[in-house]
């Protein structure tokens, strides 16, 4: 089983996805399809086998849940075949099988179900995780949201264990680094920054690796977490001052911690400044506050799945956690070299899914950033106003979470 990540005094909150297009179907024939075989549908079942017969062909099996069979063809003739087989009166529909192709030509893109579930199945790098298939739109409407903005450089701090120096999906993104640990490199040792940060903005559209929720977004890299993966309340609140003072629209805090007055102060003067900030609800799937996130001027953050079902380990609770994000399985960035949680699950360096509120946490500040950049009007109260309000809501999750699951293609509008 995989290890969900809520570590230490602090902690982590990842124990630690893809998309596709489908072609119209009244595509045109430049586009491409599968050769070697059509979709045709019968009018009258019971005369298909005769009708495929005289073309030369063979019954084929039923296309999942459609009334339509996949045929056979002669690699070539399949537009040929087509047209001839439209213009039978017992058949109802023939056409070709065009091919799905990716909003972004990102490898990973078709794993990245909560940018876009076209209800896709996938398994990951190390063939160690296979996911089964999701609902489709179970996502949060990415590709949608870049039609209106990308981030246009909206800042969007990410307080972690760091960012990796080494993955070009995300490294050049970063525009600032500080290190809030003591004695340690500024590196990302532990792995989770580096995930957190891909699900902000990893670059679209590079053909490698993933794309970010937010792929326009800079980031701004506060490592207030060591390389196991624990930092203190001091660190996070010096991080969430560096990161105000260093332009940031949004801080994102993919960890837990008790409550204290020292962080709540940092917290508050970042809202105060006009900064939008978002945490974890934790992995403990149960009811139990941790903080920033109930703070009341933090967004707490729930997972739901490639269903948009809760995560079972989500912590949850109407009263004080706000929304909800795809935080199972989702694909994102992880180090070139080394790090603790590769050790600890099992996962390849480069990239790979993560599971956590942590995951969660990081789409909804890409979340907030689309909103900032969307609107040169918006303050901090607006954007998260505009992130609660239009959030999808869910069936029978109205206990969880106050809102829904955070759409950024609603955000942008
Ligand atoms: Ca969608
Ligand atoms: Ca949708
Ligand atoms: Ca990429
Ligand atoms: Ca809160």
């Amino acid at each position: 089983m995989r290890k969900d990540i809520l570590a230490g005094f602090i902690s982590a909150t990842m124990g630690l996805g893809a998309v596709a297009l489908i072609a119209p179907a009244n595509a045109a024939p430049e586009v491409p399809y599968a050769e070697g075989q059509i979709m045709v549908e019968f009018r009258e079942p019971e005369v298909a086998a005769d009708v495929l017969r005289r073309h030369g062909l063979e019954k084929g099996p039923r296309i999942g849940s459609t009334d339509a069979l996949l045929i056979g063809v002669p690699e070539g003739k399949e537009a040929k075949l087509v047209d001839a087989l439209s213009r039978n009166p017992a058949v109802e529909y023939a056409e070709l099988d065009h091919l799905v192709t990716p909003a972004t030509d990102d490898e990973y893109f078709a794993r990245q179900y909560a940018l876009q579930n076209d209800g896709q199945s996938f398994t990951n790098t190390n063939g160690d995780i296979s996911v089964a298939e999701g609902t489709a739109d179970a996502d949060v409407d990415a590709v949608e949201a870049w039609s209106v903005t990308t981030g246009s450089g909206v800042k969007v701090a990410v307080l972690d264990s760091g960012v990796a120096n080494d993955n070009n999906d995300i490294t050049p993104k970063v525009a600032a680094r500080a290190n809030f640990t003591r004695g340690e490199s500024g590196d990302d040792n532990y792995g989770h920054g580096t995930h957190m940060a891909g699900s902000v903005s990893a670059t679209a559209d590079n053909t490698e690796g993933v794309a970010g929720v937010c792929p326009g977004c800079q980031i701004l890299d506060g490592k207030v977490l060591n390389d196991s993966g624990v930092g203190s309340s001091s660190s996070l609140a010096n991080g969430i001052n560096w990161s105000v003072n260093n332009g940031a629209k949004v801080i994102n805090m993919s960890l837990g911690v008790r409550a204290s007055r020292t962080l709540e102060s940092a917290v508050n003067n970042a809202w105060n400044n006009g900064v939008v900030l978002v945490a974890a609800a934790g992995n403990g799937g149960n009811q139990t506050k941790i903080y920033p996130g109930a703070y009341p001027n933090v967004i707490a953050v729930a997972a739901t799945d490639n269903k948009d079902a809760k995560a079972s380990f989500s912590t949850y609770g109407a009263g004080w956690v706000d929304v909800a994000a795809p935080g199972v399985n989702v694909y994102s960035t992880f180090p070139n070299h080394t790090f603790v949680l590769g050790t600890q699950n099992n996962r390849s360096m480069g990239y790979d899914v993560g599971n956590g509120t942590s995951v969660s946490s990081a789409i909804v500040a890409a979340t907030a950033a689309l909103a900032w950049s969307s609107d040169p009007g918006a303050t901090h109260t607006s954007v998260r106003a505009e992130v609660e309000s239009t959030a999808d809501k869910i069936a029978g999750t109205g206990t969880y979470w106050a809102h829904g699951r955070v759409n950024a293609g609603s955000v942008v509008k």
